[in-house]
């Protein structure tokens, strides 16, 4: 591998030695030792102040954007960072070269990110084939940018950014899709990450061979410079997402694939992922483990013990806003440093809050950078000191039981009604779509109402699975699971209720992520439930501006129009949607709901929106609140 020891002047070979020992898992005498690299520039264009706008379609531009930033942060930033040239082109690149279309929201600040799935049946899994990367979806540009940027600037080249085959896969399918077909169709999604994990190596092999570097170590993994035995990275994102089997079963020997062929590699992944540590432990050449613990202190502390002495961890958050508070509590517990890497990204516009929320900064970067790589050295230093870090691990709080509807409390059902309902709960709970719909049919001869079968059995049974995942006991595959053998049931009781004492219990729904965001998965779970509850809903899908919700809920006369957003940046798009509705004149007819990680009631209240829900089973009961206040 083309190694230079000096970059422009500035050293790099002391800067290397001690990422090596880090991820050697080498003793740390000294907080010295601990490497701490503060990403600056930040080379996502995600709340980025002065990226071009030809960031995306001019190698020239992304380079010399990158080397200046570099070469700026080596002159005033002192830490371990090794730079290198990042050719950046978004999460979906790999899933563009099976076929899904990519596309960046408009305005500054934004990253090119798929813009919806590209399989959606079991035929189109057949069809798919391995990309040719010098043809297929974004591949090309990424291997021009690395070209360009060895052809004219000696800094050295690192890879693409790697979503793995679990992420990627989500994003060719859609995570809702992707996760029913684990549980109905195992086979085939064997098949998907057969495929899509050879595409996956092949492409990585092709990435390096234009970068000259060897298998086994790469000049740079999503912004840390990675020794001989740390030669891959992938993004593990939606481990969060599901439960442990699932992950053992589709992804261990994926992901172990993967590192086999380039001599180790490590995982990446947002937020608490503590019920995936046995299967990342099971994953064959695991050298390090990447994770943003976005302000769950407990979860980083649980995830340090079980890795210490195993694996590196290297910490990735977006730098906080109060530094010494927030790694004098990630640190609190911690014994001994070894393996540790700390790799915030300091970006432009937005730091982080204790919550894992962001929050918009008018620091100066670089400012911002060296302060914080004191801060966390002078935390390391009282910690191997004895002395207190400034933080105690606060108690998470625990998530109450639900109580019972109100409806479901006051209703005395018979014996034989009452057994009836068990069973409908429980083949919900089971996701037993068929003897879900013969537990209703013998429910419906009881003498259940259907409209009771709806609320005593389906909505307690989802209120059930709810509770599980509020709890950590499920994931999301489960939620949609329960959302769709719901539906499945709702097909008895559907034809019932038209006719019966429920109809206005359901009505129109639209539903989209709003402009300037590309996340769905949160969108297509509530849409899941609220269809399974027996809403007419209408998905206009995601980056929508205002005139799209307003246009499709004036066409469907629909009386909820239901918004989700999962950037900060984005949020702020939820009051226009608002307004829109206002001005056509649908106030009060219409009636908005908001949801998504960052969305809190206090905002639902600040926007005008009269509906808010946290998470997709809170959603249905906030529709049907919502569904009373429309105005006919
Ligand atoms: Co993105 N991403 N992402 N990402 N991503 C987050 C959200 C982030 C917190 C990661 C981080 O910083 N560590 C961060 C946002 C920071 C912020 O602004 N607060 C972030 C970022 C920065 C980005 C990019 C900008 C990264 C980049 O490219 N530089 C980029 C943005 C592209 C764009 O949108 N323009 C990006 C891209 C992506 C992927 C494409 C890779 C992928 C999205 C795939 C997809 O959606 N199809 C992705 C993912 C998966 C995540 C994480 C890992 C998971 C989000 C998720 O789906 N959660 C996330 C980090 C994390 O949380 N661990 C992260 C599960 C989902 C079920 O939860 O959506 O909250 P959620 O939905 C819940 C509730 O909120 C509620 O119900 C749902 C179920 O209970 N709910 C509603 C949701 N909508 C509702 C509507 C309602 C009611 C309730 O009524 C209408």
């Amino acid at each position: 591998m083309h190694k230079p020891s000096q970059w422009r002047g500035y050293d790099l070979s002391a800067r290397r030695a001690k990422i090596e020992a880090a991820c050697n898992l080498a003793p740390v005498a000294a907080a010295d030792d601990v490497p701490v690299m503060a990403g600056t520039p930040g080379y996502f264009a995600f709340a980025g102040k002065a990226v071009p706008g030809d960031y995306f379609t001019n190698p020239a531009s992304m380079l010399e954007y990158q080397a200046r930033g570099y070469e700026a942060h080596l002159s005033r930033v002192d830490d371990d960072f090794v730079p290198y040239f990042m050719p950046w082109f978004g999460t979906g690149v790999l899933a563009s070269a099976f076929g899904c279309a990519i596309s960046i929201a408009p305005g500054p600040g934004n990253d090119p990110a798929v813009a919806g799935p590209c399989v959606h049946s079991v035929a189109d899994i057949a069809r798919l084939r391995l990309p040719d990367p010098h043809r297929d979806g974004w591949m090309p540009r990424v291997l021009d940018a690395i070209d360009y940027a060895l052809a004219h600037d000696d800094l050295p080249v690192g890879l693409t950014d790697m979503q793995g085959p679990l992420d990627t896969i989500g994003l060719m399918c859609g995570q809702a899709q992707l996760y029913q077909w684990m549980y109905r169709e195992p086979k085939m999604v064997h098949e998907l990450f057969d495929i899509v994990t050879t595409a996956f190596i092949e492409w990585v092999k092709v990435q390096k061979q234009h970068i000259g570097e060897p298998l086994d170590a790469s000049n740079g993994l999503q912004g840390v410079w990675s020794p001989k035995g740390i030669g891959v990275w992938e993004s593990d994102d939606d481990l969060v997402l599901i439960d442990a089997r699932l992950y053992e079963e589709f992804v261990v020997p994926s992901v172990s694939r993967i590192f086999e062929a380039f001599g180790g590699g490590q995982a990446h992944f947002c937020g608490n992922g503590i019920h995936q540590i046995d299967n990342l432990l099971k994953i064959k050449g695991l050298r390090a483990v990447s994770n943003s613990p976005m302000g769950n202190f407990a979860a980083f502390t649980t995830l340090r013990q079980r890795l210490a002495g195993r694996s590196a961890i290297w910490i990735q958050d977006s730098a906080p806003l109060d530094m010494a508070g927030y790694y004098g509590r990630l640190f609190a517990q911690v014994e001994d440093f070894r393996g540790i890497v700390v790799q915030p990204f300091v970006l432009d516009t937005m730091g982080m809050d204790h919550a894992g929320g962001y929050t918009a900064v008018d620091w100066e970067p670089l400012e911002a950078a060296n302060r914080l790589v004191r801060t966390v050295r002078d935390v390391i230093r009282r910690r191997l000191a004895g002395e207190p870090t400034g933080g105690e691990a606060p108690a998470r709080p625990r998530v109450p039981s639900p109580k019972k509807t109100p409806e479901a409390a006051q209703i005395v059902f018979t014996p034989g009604q009452q057994a009836a309902l068990d069973d409908v709960q429980d083949c919900l709970i089971d996701f037993d779509g068929e003897g879900l719909k013969s537990a209703i049919r013998r429910g419906l001869t009881t003498g259940l109402a259907p409209f009771s079968i709806v609320t005593a059995g389906l909505a307690e049974g989802m209120a059930e699975v709810g509770r599980l995942y509020e709890t950590g006991e499920c994931f999301l595959p489960e939620l949609v699971m329960a959302g769709h053998t719901m539906s499945e049931g709702m097909t008895v009781l559907q034809p019932l209720l038209k006719a019966g004492d429920a109809s206005q219990s359901k009505g129109t729904i639209v539903i989209g992520t709003v402009q300037g965001d590309l996340h769905d998965i949160g969108k297509n779970i509530v849409k899941t439930l609220l269809e399974a509850a027996g809403f007419s809903v209408y998905d206009i899908g995601i980056d929508q501006p205002p005139s799209a919700f307003v246009r499709k809920a004036v066409e469907t006369h629909a009386q909820v129009v239901a918004l989700s957003a999962l950037l900060t940046t984005t949020m702020s798009n939820m009051g226009r949607v608002v307004s829109a509705l206002a001005e056509a004149g649908l106030a009060g007819r219409v009636q908005v709901m908001v949801g998504g990680a960052p969305i809190s009631r206090e905002f639902a209240d600040h926007i005008g929106a009269a509906g808010y829900a946290p998470d997709a089973v809170k959603a249905v009961r906030e529709a049907e609140r919502l569904m009373a206040l429309a105005v006919a």
